[in-house]
């Protein structure tokens, strides 16, 4: 009785002993809202070929228009006007593809606009095909969305669902997502709250040197166990009321995480301003848009304005760190 006592409470969240597979069905995103950690758009040539897959889609121009055959069948089946539109390739082995179609001065391009989705345990769980070659699952190229947020990550081979560390693995075709206990060593990393800074954390996210795993810890409180390795801060989102701002790596130092140990990676705090500026006489001149704002870490704040009240930037000699001026943003009050 004692135990079957201790093994039940060992269990983890998940309840996950054994690798389960679940299927992953196709979502259309007309409007595509999801922010991808590299977005890119393929150029469509005299076809749109999916390179991973070995599909081809042939298209035609009817002058700045374009035509698609959007099923292979030799006929073409729609034509995308203007400079932007979607359309749905698919094929009668019941392969579906969703694309975003842009126009630009080089031509059109496309990007794929479907994710491949599955509920599991109460969390959303959606594969993107970043690169767009028609093959999901590509740990370090493709990208994954957990939870109804809207930031993606880069797939990696385990993520973090529910606070606990799992492993996947997506078939090619993104039909099916199989999750499986994580075998390996593991450390511990606090990051979400140990953000310093008024707003709330939409994002966090950490990746890998050797870019097979990459985890969005926002939402997750204290620390998290991930595998054993060296990671770098790769992005982040504040939400400052109706404002979001986007954080990048800028100088991060990369953070081991070593087996068994607990690391916290601590952000946000006072932030520096970095700015060249120009020297007339006492006077020096400079430009907001110039400046590059970087947190505790060395992580870069862009989009990002101080709120209320200017701060007053005092601009230093390099050499003596003595005060040459200051300045305030004109228009702060
Ligand atoms: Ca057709
Ligand atoms: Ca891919």
């Amino acid at each position: 009785m004692i135990s079957a006592l201790l093994a039940l409470s060992i269990l983890p969240p998940n309840g996950l002993t054994e690798p389960v597979t679940v299927a992953l069905a196709p979502k259309r995103h007309r409007d595509w809202k999801i922010e991808l950690p590299a977005e890119s758009f393929v150029p469509v040539g005299n076809s749109i070929q999916l390179a991973g897959s070995g599909l081809k889609f042939a298209v035609s121009m009817q002058g700045t228009n374009l035509s698609i055959d959007l099923d292979g069948d030799g006929i073409s089946d729609t034509v995308i006007e203007g400079d932007e539109g979607s359309a749905l390739l698919r094929n009668n082995n019941g392969f579906r593809y969703a694309i975003r179609l842009l126009r630009n001065e080089n031509g059109w391009s496309y990007a794929s606009s479907s994710t491949m989705n599955a509920d599991w345990n109460g969390a959303r769980i959606s594969v993107i095909d970043q690169d767009n070659d028609g093959v999901f699952g590509e740990v370090g190229e493709d990208a994954i969305l957990i939870g109804r947020g809207r930031v993606a990550t880069w797939l990696g081979q385990s993520i973090v669902i529910n606070g606990e560390l799992v492993q996947i693995d997506v078939a090619k075709d993104g039909s099916q997502l199989t999750v499986s206990p994580f075998q390996g060593e593991t450390g511990r990393l606090r990051l979400a709250d140990s953000f310093h800074g008024d707003g709330k954390v939409l994002s966090a996210v950490i990746r890998s040197a050797d870019g097979k795993n990459c985890f969005d810890l926002a939402g997750q409180t204290g620390a998290v166990e991930i595998p054993t390795g060296r990671y770098r801060f790769y992005s982040g989102k504040v939400g400052l009321g109706q404002m979001a701002v986007h954080v990048s790596s800028g100088k991060s130092q990369t953070i081991d995480v070593a087996n068994g140990s607990e690391a916290s990676l601590s952000w946000g705090g006072d932030v520096n301003a970095e700015f060249g500026f120009q020297r007339q006489g006492d006077q020096v001149a400079f430009s907001p848009q110039d400046i590059r704002y970087f947190g505790s870490q060395g992580e870069e704040y862009s989009n990002w304005f101080p709120v209320g009240k200017s701060p007053v930037f005092i601009i230093k000699e390099a050499d003596t760190k003595q005060e040459i001026a200051r300045a305030m943003f004109p228009g702060s009050c």
